[in-house]
């Protein structure tokens, strides 16, 4: 297939790309490098060093003997994607191409407006392109398993069976997000639902939990081929942190009473699940959500498990939450989508973990300290000082 991956110079992005390519599809990737802009604006840093995107394909093609086209441009720039979109002509676009991280979302206005407009914006063009350009192009988009919240009853996939004063419908599940950048996904996931109903288009909306890990069978080939690990509290996230905590010998940070719970999986069960979306579309039509992720923890359990791997010693703090979400609440997500398309997932109690701890000490030395500390606060609607 032809695959086009929005967002390729990411996390996530990049180490899809390659995997991809390695299933022997044709790939091209797409980034506008804001993601590296936004380091230096907070003055924070991938802790593994990447290379430019250009250096990365060319690694790739180096080793490899595959091209990996890569498209500069940014996904607001309507004109930008339709040229991109003729140039490559996919049979499916993997959008990741957005503002990620919930407390940059909330550092200010400023923040929350550029989150939502990069995010929905940017998605409304690749809509209308593929409205335009061939309606058969498969959407398979990245969404968040935070997009539903902490509901009192079970996460079905996207979609809800109700029946209410004796009639019966089937509804999109209800939202109930913890940050304008989970709101985004939200406004997307609407806006795509419409472009099925109207246009008929293929949507796979793919609700992913939290990610964890660094390598994947391709970043390993080459340190070249590295993607990034983000270890600040904007754009780190929490059991990469903790296990960032655990090699410098500071403890872990648990936000509140621990007792949130997260759906989580293995960067190494993204890329696979990217892969079983596109081999797999939707039908003409179809908005389709899988609930992509694997395992469910509270925080406590996830620090205990970074704890319980390490093998020094590691303490726990807990910290004020900077954040205003609930804690001793229910939750049961259903996850047989994927699983009943072959994923065979990695489990966090037999992960990775040590040698990402190898991982991590051989870069420790690239930690700025003070970018560990949670500096955005949800209660306050501008940043302290201002
Ligand atoms: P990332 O920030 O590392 O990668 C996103 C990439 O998109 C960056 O390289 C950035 O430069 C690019 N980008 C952003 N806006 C763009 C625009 N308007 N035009 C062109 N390029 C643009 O994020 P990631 O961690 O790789 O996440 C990828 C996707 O997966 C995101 O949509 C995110 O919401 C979703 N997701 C991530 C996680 C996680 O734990 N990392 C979990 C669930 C969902
Ligand atoms: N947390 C801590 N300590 C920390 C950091 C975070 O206790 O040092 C807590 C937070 O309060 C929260 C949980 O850990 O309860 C998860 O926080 P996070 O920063 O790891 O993840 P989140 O903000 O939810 O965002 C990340 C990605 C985002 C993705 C989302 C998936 O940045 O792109 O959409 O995970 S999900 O959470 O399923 O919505």
């Amino acid at each position: 297939m032809r695959i086009l991956v929005l967002g390729g110079d990411g996390y996530l992005g990049w180490p899809t790309a390659m995997y991809l390519s390695a299933r022997g599809h044709d790939v091209g990737v797409v980034d506008s490098g804001v993601r590296r802009q936004y380091d230096h604006e907070l003055g924070s840093g991938s802790l593994v060093p990447i290379e430019a995107l250009r250096t990365r394909v060319k690694t790739w093609r180096e080793i490899t003997g595959c091209e990996i086209p890569a498209y500069t441009g940014d996904l607001c720039d309507a004109e930008f994607v339709y040229d991109t979109f003729r140039a490559f002509r996919p049979d499916a676009v993997v959008h990741f191409a957005e503002q990620r991280a919930a407390p940059y979302s909330m550092i200010d206005r400023q923040h929350a407006v550029y989150t939502q407009t990069n995010n929905v914006v940017g998605t409304l063009n690749v809509m209308y392109a593929i409205g335009e350009i061939d309606r058969d192009i498969h959407i398979v988009k990245l969404g968040t398993m935070g997009e539903y919240g902490q509901p009192n009853i079970d996460i079905e996939e996207g979609w809800l069976e109700v029946e209410h004063k004796g009639r019966k419908d089937r509804v999109l599940y209800p939202k109930k997000p913890g940050s304008f950048y989970h709101l985004s996904k939200v406004h997307d996931s609407h806006n795509l639902e419409f472009g099925c109903r109207i246009w008929d288009l293929r949507v796979t909306d793919l609700n992913q939990g939290v990610v964890y890990g660094q390598e994947t069978e391709q970043t390993a080939l080459d340190p070249r081929l590295a993607t990034r690990l983000d270890y600040d509290a904007v754009f780190g996230t929490v059991i990469n942190r903790f296990a960032i905590q655990a090699v410098l010998g500071i403890p872990l940070s648990i936000y509140g009473g621990g007792t949130q719970t997260r759906a989580v999986l293995d960067i190494r069960d993204t890329v696979e699940c990217i892969r079983l979306a596109c081999e797999n579309p939707a039908d003409r039509g179809e908005f389709r959500v899988f609930n992509q992720a694997t395992e469910q923890f509270s925080l406590q359990e996830m620090a205990k498990t970074v704890q319980n791997s390490f093998p020094g010693q590691v303490d726990i703090e807990y910290v004020d939450n900077p954040r205003v979400e609930a804690e001793n609440h229910y939750y049961n997500f259903t996850h047989t989508a994927l699983e009943s398309l072959g994923l065979k997932p990695h489990l966090l109690s037999d992960t990775l973990l040590h040698h990402m701890f190898d991982v991590i000490e051989a870069h420790r030395d690239r930690v700025d300290l003070d970018l560990l500390k949670p500096t955005v606060n949800w209660r306050h609607s501008h940043r302290a000082g201002t």
